[in-house]
């Protein structure tokens, strides 16, 4: 075993292993396409490019979709278009964009806990949870694995709630055969660089509601009628580029090698570091293909031998980047501290112990090894690890 980075050896990689490193199919493909949208000045506003994509997302999923210039705007915009006011359920384990976008939308968020094995929102905590106030329910597909999409679909119907999806981390993943997108009310995908289908800054929403896309297709563009000269309610500007949507042309077109590599190294991760003391791992919900944008794994510090943070510190030491997603939970942030005295200890416990791996289709086999090896070499120096940082 090699002496570790942080008590003083030579790092494991010599190039940092980026959590996220982006792969374009075909760059001489994009320039020209950006040559030809340069050429004919149209860079926005329903350009070309952008319909081709819309069209081929559609297909895709199976549903209308929208492109949007972002998932925080387009969730928004879909929990707007719900036409609906009061509380809306969701997980605290998740990014700031859900819940910041039912408050934007005149909603109030309503956390939950999330289930220990799929990190997704526990549907007995949300059936628990609805009451006279409760009007929607939205899920998040954590990591790109699917919630347990008939379970809520269920409540929902039975009381009567809306139900969205957060997506932003699942394009590419299915439920019982089916690729997400088409499931509750509407679905909201980001294609932010860090996605596995990107735009640069992005998302689409996808919705089988006609009301709902009516509503978010002219909500993107100011609320403007069809004849573009009168707005119909307070819209946005949510729209996406020509530029942006050249590259999630391309990055459509690699999206099923990049979900599949993705998906062996997820293997590769559990087979190896399951033999690790105190390491555990998101379970694929029952039914689901999951997208694996992000590998979270928990560490359990007695087991371990050392913390989440501390890991994560010996694993910079060797030029491996990793993050918390998601640390700390919403409750636990300053703009929503009237919620901090909830209690929730799933998502306490998973968002103390949530570490996430570099996992992307340019990391080969044997980069995923070497940082199997790196974390095993850090459990077996704990004890080290622990006195030296
Ligand atoms: N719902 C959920 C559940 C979400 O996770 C998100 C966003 C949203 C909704 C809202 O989606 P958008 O409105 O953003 O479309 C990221 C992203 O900013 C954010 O989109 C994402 N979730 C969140 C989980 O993380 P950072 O600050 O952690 O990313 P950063 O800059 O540290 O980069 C991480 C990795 O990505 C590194 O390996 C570098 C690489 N990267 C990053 C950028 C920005 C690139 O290769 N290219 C790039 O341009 O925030």
């Amino acid at each position: 075993m090699n002496k570790l980075a942080v008590l003083g050896g030579k790092p494991i990689f010599e190039s940092q292993a980026k959590l996220v490193d982006i792969t374009f199919s075909d760059r001489l493909l994009i320039h020209k396409r950006i040559d030809k949208v340069l050429d004919s000045s149209q860079l926005t506003n329903d350009g070309k490019y952008l319909l081709q994509l819309e069209r081929e997302i559609s297909a895709r999923i199976k549903t209308p979709s929208l492109a949007v210039a972002n998932a925080t705007l387009g969730l928004i915009l879909a929990m707007k278009g719900l036409g609906v006011k009061g509380n809306i359920i969701m997980p605290s384990f998740t990014f700031c964009a859900t819940s910041h976008s039912a408050v934007w939308a005149g909603l109030k968020p309503k956390f939950v806990d999330i289930d220990a094995k799929t990190l997704n929102i526990d549907p007995k905590r949300v059936e628990e949870a609805v009451d006279d106030n409760t009007v929607a329910i939205i899920g998040v597909h954590t990591f790109g694995n699917p919630c347990d999409v008939d379970v809520l679909v269920k409540i929902a119907k039975k009381h009567s709630l809306k139900l969205l999806f957060d997506a932003a981390h699942a394009f590419g993943a299915e439920y019982k055969g089916k690729p997400v997108g088409g499931f509750g009310d509407a679905e909201v995908f980001s294609t932010h660089a860090t996605k596995t289908l990107v735009t640069g800054e992005g998302g689409f929403v996808a919705t089988n509601d006609k009301k709902l896309f009516d509503y978010v297709k002219r909500g993107r563009n100011f609320g403007f009628d069809d004849k573009n000269s009168d707005t119909l309610f307070y819209g946005t500007n949510a729209k996406m580029t020509e530029l942006g949507a050249i590259i999630g042309l391309d990055s459509l077109k690699g999206l099923d090698v990049a979900v599949k590599r993705k998906n062996e190294t997820a293997k590769l991760f559990i087979k190896r570091l399951s033999k690790v003391p105190g390491l555990s791992f998101q379970q694929v919900t029952p039914g689901a293909k999951h997208a694996h944008l992000f590998f979270g794994m928990l560490v359990d510090e007695k087991e371990f031998g050392i913390d989440r943070d501390k890991l994560s510190q010996a694993l910079a030491a060797e030029n491996i980047m990793t993050r918390k997603y998601f640390y700390p939970p919403i409750h636990r942030h300053s703009s929503y501290k009237e919620y901090a005295p909830l209690n929730l200890p799933v998502t306490e416990r998973v968002s103390k112990s949530v570490l996430c791996l570099p996992i992307n289709a340019k990391l080969s086999p044997e980069k995923a090894g070497m940082i199997c090896d790196a974390i095993e070499n850090i459990h077996a120096n704990a004890a080290a690890i622990d006195h030296a940082i």
